[in-house]
Order: C-alpha cells, then structure tokens, then sequence
C-alpha cells in the first residue's frame, strides 16, 4: 500500500498524457454531485411540504481523490487511463444520504428514481442483506446527464442511502479499521462489531414502529425501478 501511494503520489504522474482530460472530467463529477444532490434536496423540501416529514436527516458528498482513485485502479489491476477510471469506478462522484427512519431510505429511492433524467445502473442492498461485518446500507450507482461546454455526458454518481443508526456504526467501524488492519482485528472484536450493528438494526426497526404509532399514516407504498444494463 505504502509503495503504490509513494509510487503515484504525485498528481501530475497520474495519467500520464491526459492530465487536462482528467482535469475536466473531474469537473464533469463535480457538477454531478451538484446535480443530485439538488435533486435530492428538492425532494426532501416537496416531501416535507406534502406529508409533514423530512425523510433526509442530512447529505454528505465528496469527489473521490486523485490518489484513491489511482488505488482502486491498481487494486482492480486496470490501466492508469481515463478510460478504464470511467468505465471501472463507480464512486468518483458520492453521495451520502443519511435518512431518519430506515422506511424514509425506500421513499428517497424511489423519488429519485422517478425522475426521468435518472438512470438506474447498480444497486446494492445491504440493508436486506447486510454484509458478513455488519455494514448497512443502500449503494445505488445512478447516471444523470451533465451539461457542459462540448456537449451532454451521462455520469455516474453513488448515491448511498442508510439511516442515522447505519451511517454511526459505519462511520465507527471505518475508523476503527484506519486502526486495525484486517488480519489484526480478532474473533472477538469481529463479533462484537456484528452484534451492535444488529442492535441498532433492532433499533432502527423500533424507532420506525413508534413513528408509524405517532403518525399514523404512511404515503403510498413504493415500486420498484429496474437496472438499466
Ligand atoms: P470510501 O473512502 O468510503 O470511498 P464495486 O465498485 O461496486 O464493484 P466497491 O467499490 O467495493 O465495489 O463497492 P461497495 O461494496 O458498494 O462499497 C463501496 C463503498 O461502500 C465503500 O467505499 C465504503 O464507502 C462503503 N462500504 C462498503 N463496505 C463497507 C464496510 O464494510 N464498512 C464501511 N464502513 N463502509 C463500507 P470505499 O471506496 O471503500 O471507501
């Protein structure tokens, strides 16, 4: 790890060549971050207006570094090109959705897939199926066009969605493995890890039950929106 930073720690050594194209497609996932998360703002602001709530807690978004870009590029053993950055990364561009019941995660995801100039391209759900560690949350890796000067580019975006619980057990355990590295972290941290991500899990679920008893009432129950290949 330490030799791949030292050996492509220097911007300027990143793809070779085309630095002003890298330069300019960084711009491009800028502005598709601007775009979602105004979609996603909008949505939560109409939502409010609607039904009295707000699904989003709060948005956290960031534009993936030069150098963790080169990392997954070379852990995935892909050419330092633009191309294979556009094609083999889905996460240049991120959005953070941190919602306030795990329902709200539904209703977000299917207003903004509603919306015609989104594309649906992966998704993950490790909400119904949580990872062997514990992590909750759901991936959905969406294209919206850009408009810029020469022209409209379709551009990917990872929207991840999870509530206030997930996003602390997730912000914890990423730390904690700065800390540790994975082979260092034993049996027994492994498990506990696990268990207080089920207990907020079970958590989760009793703080929607008593929203749902408070309010009494839920919008329409949400569709589901294929992946487009
Ligand atoms: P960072 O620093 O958060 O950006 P894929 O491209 O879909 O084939 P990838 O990228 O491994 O493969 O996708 P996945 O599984 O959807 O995970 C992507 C991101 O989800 C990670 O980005 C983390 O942000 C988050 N994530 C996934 N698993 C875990 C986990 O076990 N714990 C925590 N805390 N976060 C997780 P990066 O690039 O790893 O890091």
């Amino acid at each position: 790890m330490k030799e791949a930073i030292a050996r492509i720690k220097k911007e300027s050594e990143l793809f070779q060549g085309e630095i002003q194209d890298f330069t300019t497609l960084m711009q491009i996932y800028r502005s598709a971050i601007k775009e979602v998360q105004t979609k996603l703002e909008i949505l939560d602001d109409t939502f409010k207006t609607r039904y009295s709530h707000n699904p989003i807690h709060h948005i956290e978004s960031r534009l993936k570094a030069p150098t963790s870009i080169a990392l997954k590029l070379e852990r995935r053993d892909l050419p330092m090109t633009i191309k294979s950055m556009e094609e083999g990364i889905d996460d240049i561009a991120g959005i953070r959705v941190i919602c306030n019941y795990v329902e709200d995660i539904a209703t977000v995801e299917e207003l903004l897939l509603s919306q015609d100039d989104v594309t649906l391209l992966k998704r993950k759900d490790y909400i119904t199926e949580p990872k062997e560690n514990g992590y909750r949350s759901l991936h959905l890796i969406v294209g919206i066009p850009v408009y810029f000067a020469e022209g409209k580019r379709l551009t990917k975006v990872e929207v991840q969605l999870r509530t206030i619980a997930m996003d602390m057990w997730a912000s914890l355990e990423h730390k904690l493995r700065y800390k540790l590295k994975v082979g260092e972290i034993s049996e027994e941290t492994r498990l506990s890890l696990r268990a207080c991500s089920d207990e907020l899990s079970r958590i989760d679920e009793e703080m929607q039950n008593i929203y749902r008893e408070v309010v009494k009432e839920r919008p329409a129950p949400v569709r589901r929106h294929p992946v487009r290949e």
